[in-house]
């Protein structure tokens, strides 16, 4: 019977000392400076060897962090889609691993900012350490652009990704990385708006602007005056159905974008492009004609009427609405072509409803026409069309969201062979949306970010919507995020060229611009 015991643990013992079957392996040299990172990290320096991700990997959090942890079980989840390998998070059984991914908090990650990261991959640990969740969820997704398409070629008898070696340290250059959706022209449901949400953040954006209302139509349901979205959301651009987001389907929206560290900023656009808000309620109205409804795309015609104190009784109650729903610290005014509105009134209206918007807790950000009124210096000046008015704007104290149209409007066409987009601004090929720099405009200290609109006058569906973004979309998640002294198109290009069938798999109808040269996979 002892000897039965003995034997059975020296059985057990041999069978945990035996040696799993991919030690000892060599890779190929590695590099990880010329890995195709977007956007490019601030510094890296390649130490030449591989990190093995098998099935021998384990995920460990260092500490028990429950929002840690959630990070962690996203990435076994993004792991298992991506290579099918199904790696254990924290786990509590004794069969040694052979290589760990650890996610930490460590408060001495310089610089001292929220989505800075440093990430040391070695040949059996990869070590990823912010000063906060955000840190590293930033960090996981240059973890994720590591991971190469395919298993590696090995003589293990078990697939084996391997990922270079070496060490990355890095953080944004603005806090402010952004985009914005226009879901007003042509509506885009929770299920669109969610699949173009994952794409963001794979690149690091950190801010979705909704433009919730325009003259085609009320995206967003309010309480209060239930006809903005029954009567105004049911119009959009060509005479399509439109459609609206309930309360429930926003607060859905902001949750998903929050799980990945992306703020939404909601935009109710006044006092001009209101056409489908008076439809709802006429006495909003205050270009004196009769209102129907609006389905093409002439700007410029509709303004609320802004010496009545019952439009700003409604503002306070949409504002509060919205605000409520609302995590992040911004909520944007529109402010833009207002050319219906007389001067002194539109000065008067921004005026007011910025105090409505502060009044509920809101940092205001407006198109650049409003630096025009008397904002506080908190507020934030959108720039899409005049220098001089960001430029006015920063004199008030105010910091600037740089949206330039000539370079950074997503519904701008690449060039005279677009399928979709406008032109009025300029045609924008994937290279010249990317060469360009914010200190064009202004100096850092006065500039909160970059922005990308599209507009969606011209597309009606995600995968058009895609068109436009992508690949543009990526150049300026790297404008927003990378130091202009490491940015070069040639060198861009090339990741860039290496995101295709990265884009491919997630699903992406991006535009083959024949200025990039496209990996192609078969
Ligand atoms: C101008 S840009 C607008 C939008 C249009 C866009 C089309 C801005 C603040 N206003 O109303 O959709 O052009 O490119």
């Amino acid at each position: 019977m002892r000897y039965l015991t003995l034997l059975s643990v020296l059985i057990l013992l041999s069978a945990c000392e035996k040696e799993p079957p991919r030690r000892n392996l060599q890779f190929a040299k590695t590099d990880l400076a010329t890995a195709s990172l977007v956007p490019l990290p601030n510094s890296i320096r390649s130490t030449g060897s591989g990190f093995p991700l098998d099935r021998y990997t384990i995920i460990q959090t260092a500490a028990q962090h429950p929002e840690l942890e959630r990070l962690a079980a996203a990435m076994a989840a993004k792991l298992e889609a991506r290579t099918a390998l199904q790696i254990p998070v924290n786990p509590t059984e004794t069969t040694r691993p052979q290589s760990v991914v650890q996610l930490r908090l460590d408060a001495s990650i310089e610089p001292d900012t929220p989505e800075a990261y440093e990430l040391s991959i070695r040949s059996d640990s990869v070590l990823l350490s912010a000063n906060s969740p955000v840190g590293c969820f930033r960090g996981l997704q240059t973890l994720y652009q590591l991971i190469p398409a395919a298993s590696t070629d090995t003589l293990a008898d078990h697939p084996i990704y391997v990922l270079p070696t070496g060490f990355i340290r890095d953080a944004p250059r603005f806090a402010y990385r952004g985009t914005m959706l226009d879901v007003s022209r042509h509506f885009f449901s929770v299920a669109e708006v969610k699949e173009y949400i994952d794409v963001l953040a794979y690149y690091k954006i950190n801010h979705l602007h909704l433009h919730l209302s325009d003259d085609q139509g009320w995206r967003i349901e309010i309480k209060s005056w239930p006809k903005l979205a029954e009567v105004g959301g049911k119009t959009e651009v060509g005479g399509g159905d439109g459609g609206y987001y309930t309360q429930a389907d926003y607060t859905e929206l902001v949750a998903y974008a929050a799980e990945r560290f992306i703020t939404i900023v909601p935009e109710i656009d006044m006092p001009g492009h209101t056409n489908a808000a008076s439809l709802a309620y006429p006495i909003l109205n205050g270009n004196g004609k009769k209102i129907e409804p609006y389905t093409g795309t002439r700007v410029g015609f509709s303004t609320f009427n802004t010496r009545a104190d019952t439009v700003y009784a409604f503002i306070d109650d949409v504002v509060r609405e919205i605000a409520a729903l609302t995590p992040g610290p911004y909520f944007h005014i529109g402010g833009d072509e207002s050319h219906v509105t007389k001067k002194e009134d539109y000065l008067y209206f921004v005026d007011r409803v910025e105090k409505i918007v502060r009044g509920h807790g809101k940092r205001m950000i407006g198109w650049d026409e409003v630096a025009n009124a008397d904002l506080d210096a908190s507020s934030v000046v959108q720039l899409w069309n005049s220098v001089e008015n960001a430029q006015l704007g920063v004199r008030k104290g105010m910091q600037v969201l740089l949206s330039p149209a000539k370079r950074a409007y997503l519904d701008m066409q690449y060039d005279t062979n677009s399928v979709h987009g406008l032109n009025w601004a300029a045609y924008i090929p994937v290279d010249s949306g990317y060469i360009w720099d914010p200190n064009n405009y202004l100096p850092d200290a006065q500039v909160l970010g970059i922005e990308a609109p599209l507009w969606s006058e011209t597309v009606a569906n995600l995968d058009e919507v895609e068109y436009l973004a992508f690949p543009r979309l990526l150049g300026y998640a790297e404008i927003g995020w990378t130091a202009p002294e490491r940015r070069n198109w040639l060198e861009y290009r090339r990741r860039l060229a290496a995101q295709g069938p990265v884009l491919k798999k997630m699903g992406v109808d991006f535009y083959p611009s024949a200025r990039v040269p496209w990996v192609v996979v078969r």
